[in-house]
């Protein structure tokens, strides 16, 4: 096994034995050759277009694909073995009509010719030669930018999954993604062609990301400054997690008048602050922090738990019967249920005790997206320029196991009275319940949105640069970014292609990056690795 497309990889290096996320060699093998495959699919794809062939079940099928590789994800290796399948079965089917409108499909080797086995097994044997530390470019920084790609380009299909799901595409984003994919086949491209490939990646993230907030805001109105209790109501219990908005507005139309109340948990939170769902009488609170406590916290939910997207670890035998999946999230031996039936999820709630007891307590506002934020941009401005608010700074991206994570609540805590603080995804749970008070009526902490959310914050830091007049790289504006997996990488990609600089970025450099990459990106970029939150803090703010 060989996988370093996340930031927990084994030493900083790569997981080669079990995956430290609990992936097994099996699934991560079976991972690999459903890549290749999504290659040879795409090759085709893109000899079709030049014949204008383009065919929407293989563009919105080649994200969903995608999308199960991410970390987290899917760790079963029965769904990864169809989804090769199916893969294959689609390619010689666009082959025959690329074929009949006169393109090109009589590729000699690679992947647009591979024929999976038809046991798991051996597929799997099949996938270990195929893997990426197999890859048959000879060029360290080739292989890194290639790989820099293509782990960007399985965050970009994880939105454009998300927008395609509530009706938003653009076929760019489907040609652009299977364009790049395939040029991951090819060894005559130097690295210059490399580097634009990358950023071009976070170009279409751009646009798969401005899907995705177009599908969410108009299927569910802008989010609202909403309060959201910590605590619970008593009586039977679901808990949604992941990040899909149409699972939990399903969920919450089939609960209804059922006596249960839906709570979200990890990256779900700020759903309670679009009005299409916070409507819901009995959508209540949130349950728990963020993706890596779920064990514990998984434990101690009195009802059904489920996981609707990224983050799922290996379900504790405690609530292993609690627990569903949908979507294209997995796990061996845990119920999934088919989009849009959750009768499966309500029973086991209804089986379950549910909540005890009331509780009251702690809340925290979500509910600051550009909506919100830029509809009070004269009052921002005028803080700004009166002095009231000297700096913004955006604290933003994943969450992790790492004890070194622990920067970004220190870095909050540090952060002086007068800047402000836009978070977003879920490595805000490390400072998420502080109160920060108030600057000019306006909160010191703002919650953005998920992590799907950043073209939320892009928008706001666009909006402010035009306000002002100056670049975004003048702004009083600083990123300091935690990443863990792959969308965070397709997000680092669009700042870079935006040109955005001076990123600080934690915990630690992503071991798919070379020296020679690294360098480019420090020197192109001015991306730096995060240091204490003291020098941090001084050396952005000269004092
Ligand atoms: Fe957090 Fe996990 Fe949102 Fe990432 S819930 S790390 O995949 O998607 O941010
Ligand atoms: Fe290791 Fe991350 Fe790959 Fe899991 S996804 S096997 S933790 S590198």
């Amino acid at each position: 096994m060989f996988c370093y497309q996340c930031e927990q990889t084994a030493k900083n290096e790569a997981c080669v034995k079990l995956g430290v996320c609990g992936k097994q060699p099996d699934v991560a093998a079976l991972q690999d050759l459903l890549t290749h495959a999504l290659k040879g699919l795409s090759q085709v794809a893109v000899e079709g277009r030049k014949v204008g062939v383009s065919d929407r079940e293989v563009n919105v099928f080649t994200c969903e694909a995608l999308f199960t590789t991410l970390t987290n994800v899917n760790f079963d290796p029965e769904d990864i073995a169809r989804f090769i399948q199916k893969t294959v079965e689609m390619r010689e089917k666009l082959k025959a009509r690329v074929k009949a409108a006169g393109g090109f499909v009589d590729f000699a080797q690679g992947p647009a010719t591979l024929q999976p086995a038809t046991s798991v097994a051996e597929m799997v044997r099949q996938g270990e030669a195929v893997g990426f530390d197999k890859d048959p470019e000879p060029n360290q920084d080739i292989r890194s930018l290639k790989h820099t790609a293509i782990f960007g380009l399985r965050g970009v299909a994880a939105y454009a999954d998300h927008a395609q799901i509530l009706g938003q595409e653009d076929e760019a984003v489907y040609a652009g993604l299977q364009e790049i994919l395939a040029d991951t086949v090819r060894l005559d491209l130097a690295l210059n062609d490399w580097v634009g490939r990358v950023l071009r990646v976070g170009e279409i993230n751009i646009r798969a990301m401005e899907l995705l907030d177009a599908a969410n805001t108009g299927t569910y109105g802008h989010p609202v400054p909403t309060k959201v209790p910590l605590g619970h109501r008593k009586g039977k219990a679901i808990l949604v997690s992941g990040h899909d908005l149409k699972d939990l507005e399903e969920l919450l139309k089939q609960t209804q008048g059922k006596g249960i109340t839906v709570y979200t948990h990890g990256e779900m939170l700020p759903c309670h602050g679009y009005p299409g769902l916070k409507k819901y009488e009995h959508f209540y609170g949130h349950y728990g922090t963020a993706w890596q406590n779920q064990a514990k916290e998984f434990a101690a939910f009195p009802g059904a738990i489920l996981m609707t997207t990224n983050c799922l670890q290996k379900p504790q035998e405690s609530y292993k019967d609690n627990i569903f999946t949908s979507g294209v999230v997995g796990w061996p031996g845990v119920c999934h249920v088919d989009r849009w039936d959750f009768s499966p999820v309500i029973q086991r709630a209804l089986e379950l005790p549910g909540f005890s007891e009331d509780t009251n307590g702690a809340h925290v506002m979500v509910g600051f997206a550009r909506n919100t934020v830029l509809g009070v941009a004269d009052k921002v401005i005028e803080a700004v320029k009166g002095g009231a608010i000297r700096h913004f700074f955006l604290v933003a991206g994943c969450d992790g196991a790492k004890p070194g994570r622990n920067y970004y609540t220190r870095f909050v805590e540090l952060v002086p009275q007068d800047c402000v603080v836009l978070t977003l995804a879920c490595g805000k749970f490390r400072f998420f319940d502080k109160d920060l008070g108030t600057i000019g009526g306006l909160p010191r902490l703002m919650d953005v949105g998920q992590c799907n959310d950043a073209y939320s914050a892009v928008q706001i830091a666009l909006a402010l640069s035009k306000a002002f007049n100056v670049g975004v790289n003048e702004l009083p504006l600083s990123l300091v970014l935690s990443w863990y997996e792959q969308k965070a990488v397709a997000i680092l990609l669009s700042l870079l292609y935006l040109g955005i600089k001076n990123i600080r970025l934690g915990p630690s450099l992503p071991a798919f990056i070379s020296p020679n990459v690294l360098q480019v990106l420090v020197q192109n970029f001015d991306i730096k690795p995060i240091s204490t939150p003291e020098e941090d803090l001084k050396a952005i703010l000269g004092s």
